[in-house]
């Protein structure tokens, strides 16, 4: 395992046990409003600091992206790419759904390693370019399943940008008509880890930032998924609408993205 990897995981590892020790038991004093509908909290904060230190401490010479403003310019062209806490509205509320999400990017823009760790259930998903991905150590692969009446689909729902809820809601239609089920679990992260190891068979969002997806492309294209925005490029970079799958659901849900946001696009 890289040192990179290791370094992650450990800042992971970490910021998740921060998270846990005030699971359940925050205080109304401890949310901020960020942005409209949007919130920090001190743990989300807290669980930075650390990811940022440790990453900096290791790696000085690597550029930083997190979520909550902290950020590096160092001169070698990677990128660490940190959401300290995805589903922070989760959290809020003591829903047992957030993860910790950690991305290395290359000087091309590739992704070349990436942690999703669940606190609560103590899973940690993690991958390396070409090294495929696991979960706690065992290799994961996306799911086999292509029967439309078996589909488990996940996606998140827009909650504060509404030009595009109508055509949120036209696609969402017609996944209801195309799946066994929909989830809205409120972490994108999780939803691409889960969509790597075939607890889902395929995650569809429109309005993303590269914290809440890095890390999980990863793993879904390690696991043998496919990841591409709603256009179908499959640079994700700079995108914000991301589509994962299966070599078989992927081109299904990416055929009724690009049909229902055309005037999106
Ligand atoms: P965050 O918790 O790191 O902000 C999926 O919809 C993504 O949107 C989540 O991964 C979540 O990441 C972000 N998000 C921010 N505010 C949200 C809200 N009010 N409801 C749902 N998701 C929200
Ligand atoms: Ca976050």
């Amino acid at each position: 395992m890289s040192k990179e990897l290791e370094t992650a995981i450990a800042a992971a590892r970490k910021a998740g046990g921060i998270a846990l020790r005030k699971f359940g038991e925050l205080d109304l004093a401890e949310i901020h409003p960020k942005e409209y509908k949007d919130f920090v909290t001190e743990v989300d904060q807290a669980c930075e600091q650390s990811i940022a230190s440790a990453i900096t401490d290791a790696f000085p010479e690597d550029s930083m992206l997190c979520e909550e403003g902290s950020a590096a310019n160092g001169y070698s062209g990677r990128k660490w790419i940190v959401d300290p806490l995805d589903g922070t509205l989760n959290f809020i509320h003591s829903f047992p759904v957030f993860s910790i999400s950690i991305a290395l990017s290359d000087p091309h823009n590739d992704l070349v390693a990436g942690v999703v760790y669940q606190p609560v259930l103590d899973e940690l998903f993690t991958a390396e370019k070409g090294q495929g991905a696991f979960l706690n150590g065992k290799r994961i692969h996306v799911s086999t399943r292509n029967n439309p009446e078996h589909l488990l689909i996940a996606t998140g729902i827009p909650f504060k940008e509404y030009h595009y809820l109508e055509s949120y809601v036209s696609m969402l239609k017609d996944v209801v008509h195309d799946s066994a089920g929909i989830r809205r679990a409120g972490s994108a992260a999780i939803d691409l880890a889960y969509t790597a190891c075939g607890r889902f068979d395929a995650f569809w969002e429109y309005k993303l930032f590269p914290w809440d997806y890095s890390a999980g492309v990863l793993l879904v294209r390690e696991a043998g998924g496919i990841v591409t925005g709603f256009d179908g490029n499959s640079d994700v970079s700079s995108h914000h609408s991301i589509v994962a799958g299966t070599p078989t659901t992927h081109p299904l849900l990416l055929e009724k993205a690009k049909r229902h946001f055309q005037e999106h696009l």
